[in-house]
This record gives C-alpha cells, sequence and structure tokens, in this order.
C-alpha cells in the first residue's frame, strides 16, 4: 500500500494518520524490527500520546518482517530487580496498545516471533500475509517471554500450544497460525497492510462507545465468574445503548436509512 511518509514522532517509529486511522510502522528494516528499548519506549509513548482524531490504528512493519522480537544485542546480565523492570516496561508500552483508547489492527507479513508475537498479541485483530511465520525462540535462546505473551498468548492459542512453541522450537506458517487462532485473516503475500487498513477504517466508524466496550469490557468479562459477567454485561450494554449516538443508529435501521447485515 503507498501511505504518504509524513512521520509525526520518532525515528523507529513512525506515525501518519489516515483520516482517522493512525498508522504506527516500525522502521528498523536492517534488524528486522528488533525491539530495542528505545523502541519500546517509543511505542508506548506512540500509543499513549495517539492524536485525539485517532478512532483506530494500524501497525507494521518495515521490510521483509514485521518483527524479530527483542533486541539481543541488548540482552545483558541483568540481575533480578533489573529483570523485572525490563519486563515491566515492556507490559506498560504493551498495554498502551491494548488498553488504550481505540481498537489496533496488526499487518503482519514475514517474521512475527519471540517479542514480535508478544506485540501481535497485544492488538485487538491480527491480519496475517502468507509470508508470515510465528515462532517463540524464547525457549531456544535459555529465555523466557517478557512482554506479557504468557498472559495474552495462552488466550489465543491456548497454553498447550504455547508451551509447544517454546519447548520445541515449532514455528507456524501463515495458513496455520491462522487456523490456531494466531491471526482472525489471512491473505495473499503483500496485502495485509490494505486489509488491515481496510477493516481499521470500517472500525473508525463504528460508535466509540461500542469499540471502548469491546476493548475494555468484553476482555474482563471473559475473566470474570458467569454471574459477574452477566452483571458487568447488563451495565456496559445498558450504557452503551443509552448513548445518543447508538438512538440514531437504530432509529437509521428502523427508518431503512442504514445498511443490512449482508450474506458473506
Ligand atoms: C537482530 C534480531 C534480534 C535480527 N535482535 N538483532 N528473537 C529471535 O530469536 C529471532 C532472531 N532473528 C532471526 O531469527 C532472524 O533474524 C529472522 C528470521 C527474524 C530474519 O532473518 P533474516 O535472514 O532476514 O535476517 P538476519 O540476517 O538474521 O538479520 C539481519 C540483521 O538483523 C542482523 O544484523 P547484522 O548487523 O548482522 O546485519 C541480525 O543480527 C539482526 N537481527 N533479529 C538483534 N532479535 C520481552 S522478552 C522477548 C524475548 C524475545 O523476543 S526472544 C526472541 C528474539
Amino acid at each position: 500500500m503507498n501511505l504518504p511518509s509524513t512521520p509525526i514522532g520518532f525515528d523507529a517509529v513512525q506515525l501518519t494518520m489516515h483520516n482517522q486511522v493512525a498508522v504506527v510502522r516500525l522502521c528498523r528494516p536492517t534488524k528486522r524490527n528488533a525491539l530495542s528499548d528505545g523502541l519500546i519506549l517509543a511505542l508506548r509513548d506512540t500509543f499513549q500520546n495517539l492524536p485525539r482524531e485517532a478512532r483506530a490504528a494500524v501497525i507494521h512493519g518495515e521490510g521483509d518482517h514485521f518483527c524479530a522480537g527483542l533486541d539481543l544485542s541488548e540482552l545483558q546480565e541483568r540481575d533480578a530487580g533489573e529483570g523485572i523492570h525490563h519486563s515491566r516496561m515492556w507490559h506498560v508500552a504493551l498495554d498502551a496498545i491494548q488498553s488504550g483508547n481505540v481498537p489496533v489492527v496488526a499487518a503482519l507479513h514475514g517474521a512475527v516471533v519471540g517479542g514480535g508475537l508478544e506485540l501481535a498479541s497485544s492488538c485487538h485483530i491480527r491480519v496475517a500475509d502468507e509470508s508470515t511465520f510465528f515462532a517463540l525462540p524464547e525457549g531456544t535462546r535459555g529465555i523466557f517471554v517478557g512482554g506479557g505473551g504468557s498472559v495474552r498468548i495462552p488466550k489465543l492459542i491456548g497454553a498447550a500450544r504455547m508451551t509447544d512453541m517454546m519447548l520445541t522450537g515449532r514455528v507456524y506458517n501463515a495458513v496455520d497460525g491462522e487456523r490456531i487462532g494466531l491471526a482472525q485473516y489471512l491473505v495473499s503475500a503483500g496485502t495485509a497492510l490494505d486489509k488491515a487498513m481496510e477493516l481499521a477504517t470500517r472500525i473508525a466508524t463504528n460508535a466509540p462507545l461500542t469499540n471502548y466496550a469491546l476493548m475494555h469490557a468484553l476482555p474482563r468479562i471473559a475473566e470474570q465468574p458467569a454471574d459477574h459477567g452477566f452483571f458487568t454485561e447488563a451495565l456496559i450494554s445498558s450504557i452503551a445503548q443509552a448513548a445518543p449516538e447508538a438512538k440514531e443508529r437504530v432509529r437509521a435501521f428502523l427508518e431503512g436509512r442504514a445498511a443490512k447485515v449482508q450474506k458473506a
């Protein structure tokens, strides 16, 4: 996709606005977009400070790969305390993506490995093109996931599959990755960004309160015991339907002014 390059912000993380969609690009292709501390902090700052007009976001990587994970050249001997702070820094950055104000769509291609998969897992929708491959080489490197992967990835594929990936170094191709739930969309090579932009543009037209409820209420409800979940659902659905925008959208449908659901 041909996106105009008027970056706002950081060298290795570029932000451009396309109508109401914020497009965030990892720009470290010579290092396969490996996530240095600086890049993690830039991601944090970018997502904590998205322009007010943003209603959805897309994240993608420059070059042949989405992201090669942690910048291994920065991996040093850390004592336990420093290790905790480093991991917590990733948690804050990726939480800014998952728990921000707008849904984020990841456009994936090439390597989505280690911390790159942790990053992708913090997004709300993942679009993988046919060149994508997923792996967690942490097991092979003698380390462990530290960017929230042990929380988020089992929610996508289950603890058993994640255990297998880390114990055996198993690599999933795009087809199998989509099949097991690492991505919700599989598209032809070179078209992930186009598809992600199409989805984000559509998401940006939703009522902001509905998007917010999906990002913030749904994951919590999914973790609650059923009776708590039903109660939380009743609260959030009543708040959403009471919004003037919801009333107008329902009225538009009843008056034949809104699109019907089309057969897939
Ligand atoms: C890197 C990194 C990196 C590439 N840190 N520098 N992640 C990994 O264990 C994955 C390591 N990377 C790879 O397996 C491969 O690089 C790729 C499959 C992603 C791409 O292969 P390729 O052939 O296209 O590139 P390359 O020749 O391996 O790498 C090009 C350059 O990028 C090279 O540097 P150069 O100076 O020699 O040109 C590589 O050293 C550099 N590079 N990946 C640093 N990851 C919060 S905890 C998270 C824990 C983890 O993420 S562990 C998993 C880390």
